[in-house]
């Protein structure tokens, strides 16, 4: 019988994009969450407690402006959150989404998963939800994001999501009436790296228990109510042990047409290498929006993982944080777009 080899001789053997279980993988180089959710599980907590302590960190340090409070304000200045969280073994999921007044997003995804029999709560109800679940009621507004808001109003409401209506929206503040012509134009998109970060993590034990979870203040001057592709699931994330994980970031609008965490899964469940899962997803929504902001991270239960981003005007290499035994730190990696 062969001797067994060192597990330190084992991980240097293994090529990029390989890793032994337990990995902790996330979207963009979120160094400090990738860090908080490595230690949560290094130190006994769960694949779900990896996931919610990453996610709810960046929710504090509001990593890049773009997760928490205090980003993205709305088009009436208001900064609502996004957020979700999959168990892989069970199937369950948490989500809320345009959570309003509450900063723990990801907290109150996991209450609604455990605390629930249900599977998403929007908007104000959620806020409700999440106060009678203790979450601490709050303004989620900042100096920054009043001044993001003002010199909007200032700058005639541009950018703008809204189209078909009066006043022209690419010219004018609302309020907006339909227009008598429905007019087919492309869709405008404003996807730049300022206003596009979300975290997902998705974090898979050396068990194999797997979970997946984002978190996200969407897009800056998106329309009220407006949710993204974060908390849906098979578009913002999705786990499933028998197969693997996968988190999406990027313009959810157009993403979470496409489905394309519950791809990348799907095909690693076929047997597609995790980089070729996530090539898969990514050219799934380049054929029909050639220059769609997007990158997304795709992991298998056997620990291999991979990314994959689109090429856009912003966007011509994607950073992600890698965990693993190996290193036991986060470790930036980069993949260059497609
Ligand atoms: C959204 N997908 O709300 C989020 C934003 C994002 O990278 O991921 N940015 O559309």
């Amino acid at each position: 019988m062969a001797a067994p080899l060192l597990l330190s001789t084992y991980l240097l053997l293994l090529p990029l994009g390989q890793a032994a279980l337990p990995v902790v993988i996330n979207t963009w180089p979120f160094k400090n969450a990738a860090a908080a959710a490595w230690n949560t599980l290094q130190s006994g907590g769960s694949v779900l407690d990896a996931v919610e302590k990453g996610c709810a960190l960046c929710e504090v340090e509001q990593c890049d402006g773009t997760v928490g409070y205090g980003g993205s304000p709305d088009e009436t200045g208001e900064t609502t959150l996004d957020a979700m969280i999959m168990n892989g073994d069970t199937m369950e999921v948490g989500a809320v989404a345009n959570l309003r007044r509450i900063k723990n997003a990801i907290g109150v995804a996991r209450a609604v998963m455990e605390r629930t029999d249900q599977t998403m709560l929007v908007g104000e109800s959620a806020s409700v939800f999440a106060e009678d679940m203790g979450f601490i009621a709050e303004d989620l507004t900042t100096i920054k994001s009043t001044n993001i808001f003002s010199n909007w109003l200032k700058g005639n409401c541009q950018p703008n999501y809204r189209k078909n209506v009066v006043p022209d929206p690419s010219k004018s503040c609302g309020p907006y009436k339909p227009s008598v012509a429905l007019k087919q134009s492309n869709r405008t998109r404003h996807a730049n790296t300022n206003s596009h970060d979300t975290i997902g993590i998705i974090a898979l034990d050396q068990d194999g228990h797997v979970a997946a979870g984002t978190s996200t203040n969407g897009l800056t001057h998106k329309v009220p109510g407006r949710v993204g592709d974060s908390p849906v699931i098979g578009a913002g994330a999705y786990a499933d042990r028998s197969a693997g994980a996968a988190a999406a970031t990027g313009d959810g609008d157009i993403m979470m047409c496409f489905l394309p965490s519950y791809l990348a899964v799907e095909l690693m469940r076929a047997g597609a290498d995790p980089s070729t899962a996530c090539e898969a997803a990514i050219s799934r929504i380049k054929r029909h929006y050639p220059q769609f902001f997007g990158a997304i991270i795709c992991a298998n239960t056997t620990g291999h993982y991979g990314a994959a981003c689109n090429k856009a005007p912003t966007l011509s290499q994607f950073h992600y944080m890698v965990s693993t035994s190996e290193t036991n730190t986060p470790v930036q990696k980069s993949v260059n777009c497609f």
